[in-house]
């Protein structure tokens, strides 16, 4: 028999009918205090970079919401092109395991993110789901895997309500997107208060959310501290990702094999068949690469090499599931419509 040396675990079956159930996953602790440091240390510098260049990388798209022109956000798209530090976060083997036991092995990264979500009064992000048009009429049962999900990896303390928090209706995974009436009466009750039944995610630094992109959410408004966040989305081979064509190859040569592949990358010579039956899928995605020389010598001095390294990876599932308790706003919007 051969034997399977992989770097990551996958969920547990308790942890993917949670998922499966309340189109949700928030798991605490998933990263340690010097890996928190270092993705800090990534949105400042992303952040930087794009405010300082006169245009962002990723082209204006009109499905944007006008963010040029908002104070309060900056959002970087496509982030691994400019920030290749990002790259330990996406072949991370505690971030590959769920992601896999959410999505399979054919694993594909369609997006990286990063939030730097500054104090404003208002609603950071109307009530939504995302996919556009073209995704909103795809039906998943969640028996089976995921269609796309996203992992938010939180970098800052959103444990207060009114931080930036992400917002989200349990279950609503299942329902049918929401029409134009539905998020203006949402978005309407969100500023005088809150929707009934939406649950507020209280995160610490270190804590991942996972939910699927068809979960209905919302950002709250941050009266506290800028919140500092990556959103790193996941599909499958067979998908078109959301901020990138194809990633060149500079970026592709600093990355390990497996983080190549998770970018659509099959060498010189792809056969169109490899998206949907890759031959050696399985071998490829069992390791990924060791990334230390990317973290500045101050973190390494402060925390330790071993902290950025296998050495720190290889506890089996070091999360705890947070079972975050819905605000009491009266009775939730209806499953069946
Ligand atoms: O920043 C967040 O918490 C969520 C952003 C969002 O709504 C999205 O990426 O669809």
């Amino acid at each position: 028999m051969t034997k399977i040396d992989r770097d990551w675990h996958g969920l547990s079956d308790e942890e993917l009918s949670q998922y499966a159930t309340q189109g949700y996953l928030h798991l605490r602790g998933l990263f340690n205090e010097a890996e928190v440091d270092f993705g800090r240390e990534i949105v400042d510098r992303a952040v930087h970079a794009l405010t300082a260049a006169d245009e962002d990388v990723v082209p204006y798209h009109p499905s944007y919401f006008n963010e040029g022109s908002r104070k309060d956000l900056v959002r970087v798209r496509n982030a691994i092109a400019q920030e290749r530090a990002l790259a330990y976060f996406l072949d991370h083997p505690r971030l590959v395991g769920p992601m896999v036991s959410l999505l399979g092995e054919g694993l594909h990264v369609l997006g990286s993110e990063v939030f730097h979500r500054d104090i404003d009064l208002a609603p950071h992000e109307p009530w939504h789901v995302d996919g556009g048009p073209a995704m909103h009429g795809v039906k998943v049962d969640h028996s089976g895997p995921s269609l796309q999900a996203k992992a938010q990896i939180f970098l800052t303390e959103v444990s207060e309500p009114r931080s930036g928090n992400f917002l989200l209706l349990p279950g609503s995974h299942t329902w049918p997107a929401p029409t134009l009436t539905d998020i203006e009466r949402m978005n309407e009750q969100q500023r005088a208060g809150g929707v009934p039944g939406a649950l507020t995610v209280r995160a610490q630094p270190g804590d991942v959310l996972l939910f699927p992109y068809s979960l209905w959410h919302a950002v709250d408004c941050n009266v506290r501290a800028p919140r500092k966040s990556f959103i790193l989305r996941f599909g499958h081979l067979w998908h078109r990702s959301h901020d990138y064509h194809a990633q060149p190859r500079e970026v592709l040569d600093d990355l390990s094999p497996r983080l190549r592949r998770m970018f659509g990358d099959f060498g010189a010579d792809p056969h169109p068949m490899d998206y949907y039956k890759p031959t050696d899928q399985e071998a490829v995605m069992r390791r990924g690469g060791d990334y230390t020389s990317l973290v500045p010598a101050p973190l390494l001095e402060r925390h330790g090499a071993d902290a950025y390294g296998p050495a720190s990876w290889s506890a089996r599932a070091p999360w705890t599931v947070c079972n975050d308790a819905p605000a009491s706003h009266g009775v939730p919007v209806p499953v069946a419509r």
